[in-house]
């Protein structure tokens, strides 16, 4: 029985309204997802009580033997799903992820290569403001103004002109395949380690539908709650020689206790991502972007790249006379939930950029397919046309309501 509602109800509330809200409107930011009930009755489990710092085995805490078993789980099939020799499943988030492979790779002032956060890049990949630039000296790689593509002519040249010891490659706004392969030469030239950062489309590549970071990366890291459609958390692949240095930057480096609700959660995640449904489900989250970015080039929206490979689309609005911040608030107020975000070589600021970035993981996970999100983008597209028009949002929301209720969240009955 849920005790929440007589409880707490001002806390109940605010659940219950979450609940209501991921319902009844279309979840479009993305790097969000509808994690299944298994994975949620895990995180709500009484795991969240242990204390369980070290790892299975070696623990400095008596009582950890259920806790160890969670956390082999874990481990055993996140080596299976990505084949990898070694796993850290402790990360409290992404960002402890890439922290931890900092502190075990480099010393304060060492030169790093990292994505552009203007162009896609991460704030954790040397961010002025984020610990990672703070300590390193990450010099900005960007994209190519003409195809919004990876510069790897300019990868090359600053790896070559600055000798950084590690090179990061990932993003969190970026419509295209990352070239592993070809980042992975660069590190290599230049006597580099490379660190793949594919919290965004782990739940692609675990699905064989995006090429795969693990053969050539020396780390790579990942959130579990993208398109891997697990928990809120963190996860590092590294190779056998590495391990013991990973595990000791995660704890004691970094953190303390391990979630233990969290970490049997992504047990939950990883078995389900071994299902072959994962793989169609890969598949599909990749076709619906791809529709979505056709029509909506189609209505006269500025794609960055032209279109995507990937579970997301990056729009231009301005194209249609919108800024993002507008686009924003004006698709929320019809229930279409997605996040402004900056175009390369956007000449507008971070909190009014003239860019919205779209994905698919979420809805593909109620059942919609390209026929579903055609239909989306065509309410997009009119929303952005008439941002003002408070009848055309009466309408929207309608439809939106209609087809919410057609395919309904697998929310199950679990909170
Ligand atoms: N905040 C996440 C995103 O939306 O891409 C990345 O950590």
């Amino acid at each position: 029985m849920n005790p929440l509602p007589e409880q707490d109800p001002h806390l109940w509330d605010a659940i219950a309204g979450e609940m209501q809200r991921q319902r009844s409107g279309l979840e479009m930011i993305a790097s969000e997802n509808y994690s299944s009930p298994a994975v949620r009755a895990a995180c709500a489990s009484v795991l969240t009580d242990k204390y369980a710092e070290g790892y299975p085995g070696k623990r400095y805490y008596g009582g950890c033997e259920f806790a160890d078993r969670a956390e082999d789980l874990a481990r055993d099939r996140a080596k299976q799903l990505f084949d990898a020799k070694h796993v850290n499943v402790q990360p409290h988030s992404g960002a402890q992820a890439n922290t931890a492979v900092y502190l075990s790779v480099l010393e304060p002032g060492d030169v790093v290569l990292g994505l552009d956060l203007a162009h896609g890049g991460h704030l954790t990949h040397g961010m002025h403001l984020n610990i990672s630039g703070m300590l390193y000296r990450f010099q900005a790689y960007g994209v190519r103004p003409d195809t919004h593509r990876i510069d790897l002519d300019q990868v090359a040249a600053l790896a070559r002109e600055h000798r950084p010891k590690l090179i990061v490659a990932g993003a969190s706004a970026y419509p295209r395949e990352i070239p592993h392969a070809e980042f992975a030469q660069i590190a290599r030239q230049c006597g580099a380690k490379l660190m793949v950062d594919m919290a965004h489309y782990a739940g692609l590549v675990a699905a064989g539908v995006h090429d795969d970071p693990v053969p050539v990366a020396d780390y790579v890291t990942t959130t579990t709650h993208k398109t891997l459609r697990g928990p809120r958390g963190g996860m590092i692949l590294c190779g056998a020689e590495t391990a013991r240095d990973i595990d000791r930057a995660v704890f004691p480096g970094i953190q303390g206790g391990p979630l233990m609700h969290v970490v049997a959660a992504k047990a939950v995640c990883f078995g389900e991502a071994l299902r072959p449904e994962f793989r169609q489900y890969g598949r599909q989250v990749i076709e619906n972007a791809q529709a979505l970015a056709e029509a909506l080039a189609a209505g006269g929206l500025r794609l960055a790249s032209g279109g995507t490979d990937n579970h997301l689309v990056l729009a231009d609005v301005t194209s249609l006379g919108v800024s993002g911040k507008v686009a924003e608030a004006a698709l929320d107020r019809c229930r279409i939930t997605v996040n402004k975000n900056m175009i390369p070589f956007d000449r507008r600021k971070p909190l009014d950029p003239s860019g919205i970035r779209i994905g698919t993981p979420a809805l593909t996970t109620r059942g919609m397919r390209t026929a579903e999100l055609r239909a989306v983008a065509d309410w997009i597209l009119e929303v952005l046309r008439a941002p003002d028009d408070e009848r055309l949002a009466e309408r929207i929301r309608g439809q939106v309501a209609d087809l919410c209720e057609q395919f309904p969240v697998p929310q199950g009955d679990l909170l």
